[in-house]
């Protein structure tokens, strides 16, 4: 099941079940101290409770006559680095005298583990991430994104854009959380699968698509069968000494990573698709 936050027409927020080219708004008032998407998320069954959810009052609406926004309500946003072998590989080569320690992260036990965005800093379908103005060589990285709630269980997957300076990283890895952290710096969407069964890692297809005016600029594939890290273990890790009371999403690595000699610019288009999620679009700003 797909579950989204929705804007209508009359700009109303709602929370939704996404059907197909539907969405069947629920009324969250049916049930006591249900007042967000995160709130269906984190219940012990939120399929069941999204179902029971339904609002028989509305009509389906169509997907494409709604504004998506981003899945996120008041959780941390958390990443995991150098989880693929292609992010392994153009991190040493962007890092010099960091190369070691990407090399190490790779293959160690204790996954690389940051801490991205909060929710305001986060950018829903078709709203734009930026790239900082002090950075002349910037990539979006697509990543599945796992829902993490407080009581450190996995309770879907999402899309996520973790942006990233690769000048500002590569000058020294101190500055990483300036090459990652800063206004506009992820998005996240459009909608939570919340999957009936375990998904097919090799099958599930990660897609990047660079846009600049008509052209296709960068296309990249991988699957999550390149993907060196158990979803399990990932949340294991980040939850070590650490809790959630409002939940995390925690995007899990990039294995697409765009030649040196790309960087975004002003008026770019990326668009991330996931098999069985869907599409996350947004456009490129730079100050
Ligand atoms: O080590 C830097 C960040 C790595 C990362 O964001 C990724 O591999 O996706
Ligand atoms: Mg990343």
């Amino acid at each position: 099941m797909k579950l989204a936050k929705v804007l209508l027409a009359d700009d109303e927020r709602r929370v939704g079940v996404v059907d197909g080219r539907d969405v069947l708004l629920l009324d969250l008032s049916q049930v006591e101290n249900c007042r967000t998407l995160a709130d269906i998320l984190h219940a012990p069954d939120p399929v069941g409770l999204a179902k029971f959810l339904i609002d028989p009052n509305s009509s389906p609406i169509a997907a494409d006559s709604v504004k998506f926004l981003a899945p996120v309500d008041s959780q941390e946003i958390w990443a995991a680095g150098v989880t693929y072998k292609r992010s392994q590989v153009a991190r040493m080569e962007e890092s010099e005298s960091a190369a070691s320690n990407y090399d190490k992260v790779y293959t160690a036990d204790r996954p690389e583990l940051f801490f991205k965005a909060t929710a305001s800093r986060v950018s829903g379908p078709n709203e734009p991430v930026r790239v900082r103005r002090d950075s002349d060589w910037s990539v979006p990285e697509p990543e599945l994104t796992l829902v993490v709630t407080p009581d450190k269980k996995l309770a879907g997957f999402t899309i996520g854009n973790d942006m990233s300076a690769r000048d500002i990283e590569g000058e020294n890895p101190l500055y990483l959380p300036q090459a990652k952290f800063y206004r506009q710096c992820c998005a996240i969407g459009p909608c939570v699968l919340v999957p009936e069964e375990p998904l097919d890692r090799k099958a599930t297809k990660i897609t990047l698509h660079i846009q600049r005016g008509k052209k296709v600029v960068f296309r990249g594939e991988t699957d999550l069968g390149q993907m060196v890290r158990e979803f399990t273990d990932l949340i294991s890790w980040l939850s070590r000494e650490n809790d959630f009371p409002k939940g995390a999403m925690l995007l899990t690595g990039t294995g697409i990573v765009p030649p040196d000699d790309f960087t975004l610019e002003n008026g770019d288009s990326v668009a991330i698709e996931i098999t069985g999620i869907g599409t996350l679009t947004n456009p490129v700003v730079k100050d």
